[in-house]
């Protein structure tokens, strides 16, 4: 049983992403966001169902399509804005972007641009858990494109091979840009691709947030008790395209049409609604809240400084050359 208050949280955050993400889309039109940035509109489900199913310190470690993983493991709005914004008080000082949003506070361990690049990383974090012995769990987040990926296929072995405490989550919209997964993947049940490395795999609708909630908590407390790596393969559908430069004219409109009617967000304010967990007044209340939480936002980021051009020399790893004029 999810508690009531856990369920109207998890309507906010995903109400919160879809809404910060439409004011993301306008800024971007706007020019005042640059550079690569994915949306995550349609998939919010997912984020929110399988993190809200993690400790507030298990690891979690993403793609390219981050904001919303971001804001379901507890970043601000304003930290996700700034930094999109290109602004110091973005939550990696302007210097990540869209794609590399890290916030070590929330042990969330960041977007990546490779795709299957956080596999290998997500085999390492487990790994490092299994080393110090600290009961924590790994969540990694990633396409169907990145199950075609090599990397993706070592990290598993090796998770395995080590019985790592590492759950790999498959968000499977069915794209990998503009190639269908039906051309792009040999064998497209990617919850069944685990078997080949003795994973478990399950499949969950990933437009249904309680649905992939309950399985997750399942998964997290095998995982916790030492069964080793498991895959969750999320069906689900992103509604716009792939990046903001993508007009997404490869798919079909009765295809969108059709998973516009699974929306992840009205099915749970339809189902709390019938349950009498929220009542009408309350949703339209956490919708003002929310408009006013982007708002503000957005005008946070708008009046943040830039980072100053000596900021690119700090949070390197590399020793300054004594030839170099800023050592
Ligand atoms: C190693 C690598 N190869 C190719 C690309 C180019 N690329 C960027 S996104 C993408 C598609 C990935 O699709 P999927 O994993 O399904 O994620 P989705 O965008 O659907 O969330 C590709 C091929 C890349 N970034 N990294
Ligand atoms: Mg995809």
């Amino acid at each position: 049983m999810i508690p009531v208050a856990d369920q109207v949280r998890m309507y906010r955050q995903m109400l919160l992403i879809r809404r910060i993400e439409e004011r993301i889309a306008e800024c971007y039109g706007e020019g005042k966001i640059g550079g690569f940035t994915h949306l995550y509109i349609g998939q919010e489900a997912v984020a929110v169902g399988a993190i809200a199913a993690l400790n507030r310190d298990d690891n979690v470690i993403d793609t390219y399509r981050d904001h919303g993983h971001f804001l379901a493991r507890g970043g601000s709005s304003r930290a996700l804005m700034a930094e999109l914004f290109g602004r110091e008080t973005g939550i990696c000082k302007g210097k990540g972007g869209s794609m590399h949003l890290a916030d070590a506070q929330h042990y969330f361990y960041g977007g990546t641009g490779i795709v299957g690049g956080s596999i290998p990383i997500a085999a390492g974090l487990g790994l490092a858990s299994a080393y110090r012995d600290d009961d924590r769990i790994t969540m990694a987040f990633f396409g169907d494109g990145a199950t075609n990926q090599g990397v993706w296929h070592e990290g598993l072995n090796f998770a395995k091979i080590w019985n790592l405490p590492v759950i790999f989550v498959c968000e499977n919209n069915f794209y990998g840009i503009g190639t269908d997964v039906r051309i792009s993947s040999a064998f497209q049940e990617v919850h069944k691709k685990a078997a080949g490395y003795g994973i478990p795999g399950y499949q969950v609708n990933g437009m249904d947030v309680m649905e992939v909630r309950r399985r997750c908590e399942e998964v997290v407390r095998l995982v916790r008790g030492g069964a080793g790596p498991a895959l969750i393969e999320a069906t689900c559908y992103r509604y716009q395209g792939h990046s903001m430069t993508d007009p997404g004219r490869y798919r079909a409109r009765a295809e969108e049409e059709l998973w516009r009617k699974r929306d992840p967000i009205p099915r749970m304010a339809k189902l709390m609604l019938a349950e009498g967990t929220i009542e009408e007044a309350g949703l339209q209340q956490l919708e003002r809240e929310i408009e006013e939480e982007v708002e503000d936002a957005v005008k946070f980021a708008d009046e943040s400084p830039e980072p100053s051009p000596e900021a690119l020399f700090e949070d390197m790893y590399h020793e300054r050359h004594p030839s170099d004029p800023h050592a």
